[in-house]
């Protein structure tokens, strides 16, 4: 019998993220659609009143939601496997966690919903297989599609912002191609957390719906490789002349990763600062806010400008629910070290997400993210 299940569902976007880590931890899981009856009745109570992919039932009938709880479960029991040690690789590797989780969005939701000539046929599949057998599963799946198709809007993505969301991805594509032609992961021949966090968008949406898969395919064939090599037990590195299984030597953040956080600082820093006030002035108006209450997946628009296009798109607490983590890990550092992180973040165009914080900190309590 498997150990650990994991609930969720081939398109996922945070699915993905789980399932990587645990394929890469050779930990046995089987994956199943969260539409059994043994779902409904054991797992979804446990899991703090919201209905999300991915969540695991371990071995011991513990039930965890949230891609990233679930690794911060796994990491700890196995030492920290993927969270490199040193100052500037750890700090870029949280950072890249951020962004896949939060980042990418509106081009993950834009390639998805937006190209019905291309995707209908295959999202329509996916969706119908959520609805368990006594449902009608077309109609089921329409009313989901729906929902998620709003989603994509409240990111913003909406056709006044499309062609700027596809040159900001047409434009990334390249970049990150450049940096897996000459690496297999983000920080060498070893995933960290940060893979993890972009394999979320670049897999179950970028990688493998039928519009997105074949532009990475046509612009993009290294990157095409890491989303196969993130989906395989084994290093997978076999066009690299270095094999060893370790992370870049003396602390090396190669400039190909630079390049890229230039690029996603582009829209990742307004809407992380427009974020950012929108939600403290959402935590000022509320008057009976009392600790341990659940953070929602949005509280409210946020609007901002990138490239001289504005954008609204819903201000989401659980981006700094991440990011503290980075800037507590960057606050732990010796000053020496911190000095070293602050040249690369500014190099990185990043240095303003690292003084955002909310004015009130974000916990975790029974599968929730909540208010402390
Ligand atoms: N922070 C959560 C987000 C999970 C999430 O939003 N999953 C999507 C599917 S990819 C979902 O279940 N959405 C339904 C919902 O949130 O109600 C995680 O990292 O696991």
């Amino acid at each position: 019998m498997s150990e650990i299940t994991l609930y969720g569902s081939p398109l996922s976007l945070y699915t993905g993220k789980a399932r990587s880590y645990l394929i890469k931890s050779r930990l046995t899981y089987r994956e199943v659609l969260p539409n059994s009856p043994h779902f409904e009745q054991t797992v979804l109570p446990k899991m703090g009143g919201r209905r999300s992919i991915p969540a695991i039932e371990t071995a011991t009938g513990e039930i965890i939601r949230d891609g990233g709880a679930i690794i911060d479960y796994y990491e700890s029991l196995n030492g920290n496997l993927f969270s490199p040690g040193t100052a500037k690789q750890s700090i870029i590797c949280k950072l890249f966690d951020v962004i896949g989780m939060e980042g990418l969005l509106r081009p993950a939701m834009h390639y998805r919903w937006n190209f019905d000539d291309f995707n209908r046929g295959f999202i329509q599949f996916h969706f119908e297989t959520f609805a368990p057998s006594n449902l009608n599963k077309q109609e089921m799946a329409s009313k989901r599609m729906n929902q998620m198709r709003e989603a994509g809007r409240s990111f913003g993505a909406i056709p006044e912002t499309f062609e700027l969301v596809e040159k900001l991805y047409c434009d990334l594509l390249p970049k990150l191609n450049s940096h897996f032609a000459a690496h297999p992961y983000l920080l060498g021949n070893k995933p960290c957390i940060g893979d993890f966090g972009m394999i979320a968008p670049l897999y179950g949406h970028l990688g493998r719906d039928p519009k997105p898969l074949s532009l990475m395919q046509d612009r993009a064939i290294c990157l095409f490789r890491w989303v196969e090599r993130m989906n395989r037990a084994e290093a997978d590195i076999g066009e690299f002349p270095d094999q060893r299984d370790s992370y870049l030597e003396e602390d090396k953040v190669p400039d190909t990763l630079v390049e890229i956080l230039r690029h996603v600082a582009k829209d990742f820093v307004p809407e992380t600062k427009a974020a950012c006030r929108a939600i403290n002035e959402w935590l000022q108006e509320q008057e009976n806010l009392t600790p341990n209450t659940p953070a929602e997946r949005g509280v409210g628009m946020c609007t901002f400008i990138v490239e001289g296009q504005s954008i609204t798109a819903l201000a989401q607490p659980y981006r700094f629910f991440l990011l503290k983590r980075v800037q507590d890990h960057y606050l732990a550092l010796p000053s020496a070290e911190q000095a070293g992180v602050d040249g690369l973040l500014d190099a990185c165009g990043m240095t303003e997400v690292m003084q955002l914080t909310l004015d009130r900190e974000i916990g975790r309590l029974h599968n929730r993210e909540v208010w402390l």
